[in-house]
């Protein structure tokens, strides 16, 4: 029996797995453990996760093909990294270095996200990396670190929401997406906590909730402007601690006349009794979080969004306050550490920003190499994506934990885009829709084979263990991007060893923001996890942020003036709906993983979008009926699922599908400016009623 963390979200709920006898079916027992996020809980997604450990579509060889129109054969590691060395040179001299890039992923480990950055700079020595955080986090990271200069998802231990009087979720649904969270929610309950939820829909998490706030999509940051008018107007601002703490209040005050109450409620169609009712639950209590996730952040201004509710928390005077403040829950397994080490288009590791000198000279210090080696910034994701074989863009791309063909915005160009490639190398440990279109595939290892760091949404870096053996036939991205380097002439600078790399990467972080030099596999291991950050040994981490100070040059937070505008795209006659997207409790992200588990295929086995009744009777659509989503974009067939818990102008399908039920092939890939976030959370569309089997043809 060994104890590790589960495979999936950010929650990284700690796990056991425990060899089942053969004559029980084989396979591994998977058990909940007690710490201190999950408690012992896990949701059916971790529970399920070690039926993927021995399932017969596991890749254990690499797969090679000289044409795309070819099946697939199996090759030797040998061959297929020769293969991936060459496409990516040849590339490189064809067209110049930029030419060959990698599309990371916020599931790698810390070891192989920092590895990932370095290979891509050092080995490669190209601009070409980005990863699919970008479609996940990047909004509210560019917000906290315009307003509180670091970027750490929960400033404070996840329990700390117990402690809080009113919590106030935007766009958020935990009850789906971290059910075993939800513990801290209902023990706040019980002690009288008022939970708000603003939610196109009317969730499992709003059920659980006392105000259900119901805004278009797209209208957050009017929804969070008009909420600070009304503190304004009813005098509730902490003007101590606005006038200790934060710079920027006198403009933003200013810029707040704007939206007074019935304009807000016209843009957001929430009625402005609920709006103070809210905001003097907000204000009158002792304690006091605001929580952001995609739902307020992947939007074309989603960065804006989310500084406008930080405006409002610092207004209220809650950040650094106990159990209060603006927090983003982050997502992806390891979320917070994938967009620290480098892995992103502008970063190096500890948070440090490319394009800075002094920068660049301490990572390159660390690696070894000069300076002015070291690439600018390059593309974020979906820039890269859309430029694949163009003049300028990636010719030879390596895909690591991403399935973008699934995820991307406006997907089925992304899957042109990427046919257009001179070579492609996808690894995975599954074929997953992104795979089918490669040159090389290489079957990678899963969690619970290797050892690694994760840095869950609490920002508290933990031990993701080995549990079980690798399968013959697999390697670890660790040691594939060591072997490439050893192939392309710089294997000096590179290790294939866990623990070596991730002592590595805490000297690159050393005096940066995202600082890892003070923690050890062994200090993990004895304190459950350590807080960055955490700049020595003696140090003991840091599980609150902003206690004292935020850390910007002058020790203040910093409001920004942010306005609403509308959304890329509005309904009109042609799209007359809005079109919201995200997810469903059994599935997980691309679906590569969950689609191929019996149990969550069985609680779920294919995409439903989510109608209300009086617009399904006006189309003519039941229940369960086939229906096609149509957008400038593209289209997808979906079940129909009533639900009277959705607004009756926006329909919501979850993006767990493939092929005709890519939900991405709908999206709108219009960016915010400053994160270069996609507006995958609103677009308008038109619904189709289809007849019988075949509604596409
Ligand atoms: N079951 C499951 N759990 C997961 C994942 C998964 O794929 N499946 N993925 C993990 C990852 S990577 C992430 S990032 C997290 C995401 O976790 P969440 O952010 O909780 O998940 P989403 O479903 O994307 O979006 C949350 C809510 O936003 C609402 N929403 C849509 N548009 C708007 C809007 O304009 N404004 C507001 N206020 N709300 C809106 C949706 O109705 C939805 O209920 O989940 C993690 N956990
Ligand atoms: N419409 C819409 N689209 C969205 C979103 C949305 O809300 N709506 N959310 C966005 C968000 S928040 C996210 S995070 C993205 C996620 O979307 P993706 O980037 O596609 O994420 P996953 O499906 O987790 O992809 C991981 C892939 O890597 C494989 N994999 C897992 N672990 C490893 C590993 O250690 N190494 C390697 N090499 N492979 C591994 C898995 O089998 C899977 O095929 O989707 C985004 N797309
Ligand atoms: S909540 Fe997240 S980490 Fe916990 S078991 Fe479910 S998927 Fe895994
Ligand atoms: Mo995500």
């Amino acid at each position: 029996m060994t104890a590790t963390h589960c495979p999936y979200c950010s929650l990284q709920c700690g796990m056991t797995l425990t060899p089942r006898p053969e004559t029980d079916g084989g396979g591994y027992e998977v058990t909940g453990t007690n710490f201190p996020t999950n408690r012992g809980g896990l949701c059916e997604k971790g529970l399920s996760s070690a039926e993927l450990l021995a399932h017969p579509d596991r890749l254990t060889t690499p797969l090679v093909r000289d044409h795309r129109d070819e099946p697939f054969r199996a090759a030797t590691w040998d061959e297929a990294l020769a293969r991936v060395v060459d496409g990516l040179t040849v590339a490189q001299e064809r067209y110049g270095r930029d030419a060959a890039g990698l599309f990371g992923g916020g599931g790698l480990t810390n070891e192989k996200a920092y590895q990932a950055g370095k290979f891509v700079r050092v080995a490669l020595r190209s601009a070409a990396i980005d990863y699919n955080g970008r479609f996940c986090m990047s909004s509210a990271a560019a917000a906290s670190n315009k307003a509180f200069g670091i970027d750490r998802g929960l400033p404070f231990p996840l329990s700390d929401i117990a402690r809080a009087d009113t919590v106030l979720l935007v766009g958020s649904n935990p009850a789906d997406t971290m059910p075993p969270a939800m513990r801290w929610f209902a023990a706040g309950r019980e002690r009288g906590a008022r939970h708000i939820v603003v939610d196109p829909r009317y969730t499992a998490t709003a059920a659980a909730s006392d105000v259900h706030l119901q805004p278009v999509p797209g209208t957050d940051l009017a929804l969070a402007n008009g909420l600070l008018h009304l503190a304004i107007k009813l005098r509730l601002i902490d003007t101590a601690y606005v006038a200790d703490r934060t710079t920027g209040w006198d403009a933003v005050r200013r810029a707040a006349r704007q939206y007074w109450p019935d304009r807000v409620e016209r843009i957001t169609g929430v009625p402005v009794r609920v709006m103070e009712r809210t905001v003097r639950l907000l204000a009158e209590s002792r304690a006091t979080m605001i929580l952001s996730a995609r739902g307020a952040e992947q939007h074309a201004k989603g960065s804006d969004t989310a500084l406008a509710w930080i405006n409002l928390a610092l207004a209220l005077g809650l950040p650094g306050r106990p159990y209060s403040g603006w927090a983003t829950v982050t997502g992806q397994g390891n979320g917070q550490g994938g967009r620290e080490h480098g892995q992103k288009a502008d970063q190096l590791p500890g948070y440090r920003m490319l394009a800075d000198p002094a920068a660049r000279a301490h990572v390159a210090g660390v690696w070894g190499v000069d300076p002015d080696e070291l690439p600018q910034p390059g593309l974020s994701a979906y820039e890269m994506l859309d430029r694949l074989g163009t003049d300028g863009g990636v010719r030879a791309l390596m895909v690591m934990a991403s399935n973008v063909v699934v995820s991307a915005p406006r997907a089925e160009h992304v899957r042109e885009r990427l046919r257009s490639l001179d070579f492609l190398v996808v690894s995975d440990m599954f074929l997953s829709e992104t795979a089918e279109l490669a040159d090389v595939v290489l079957p990678c290892a899963q969690w619970a084979e290797e050892e690694g760091t994760m840095t869950n949404l609490e920002g508290r870096v933990l031990r993701r263990r080995r549990a079980v053996p690798m399968p013959e036939g697999v390697r670890s991205d660790l040691e594939v991007l060591h072997e490439l380097a050893v192939r392309l002439g710089r294997g000096e600078h590179f290790s294939a060893d866990p623990e070596t790399v991730f002592e590595e990467l805490g000297r690159a972080s050393a005096g940066g923001k995202a600082d890892y030099a003070g923690i050890s596999y062994a200090r993990i291991e004895a304190e459950r996890g350590v807080f960055w950050p955490c700049p020595t040994p003696e140090h003991e981490g840091t599980p609150r942020l902003f206690r004292e100070r935020f850390p910007t040059p002058d020790g203040r937070a910093r409001f920004h003036v942010v306005h609403h505008r509308a959304a890329a795209e509005s309904p009109d006659d042609e799209y007359p709906y809005r079109l919201t997207t995200g997810r469903s409790r059994p599935h997980y992200q691309s679906g590569t993983q969950t689609r191929r588990t019996k149990a969550l295929l069985d609680a779920e086995p294919g995409p439903a979008v989510e109608i209300h009744p009086d617009l399904a009777a006006r189309l003519g659509l039941a229940d369960g009926a086939d229906v096609r989503l149509r957008t400038r974009r593209g289209s997808a067939r979906m079940r129909v699922r009533l639900t009277s818990g959705i607004r009756t102008d926006t329909v919501f399908a979850p993006f767990h599908w493939g092929d005709d039920q890519t939900v991405n092939a709908l999206t709108n890939p219009a960016l915010d400016p400053a994160s270069r976030m996609p507006e995958f959370k609103v677009c308008a569309v038109a619904l189709d009623v289809t007849t019988g089997e075949d509604p596409g043809s």
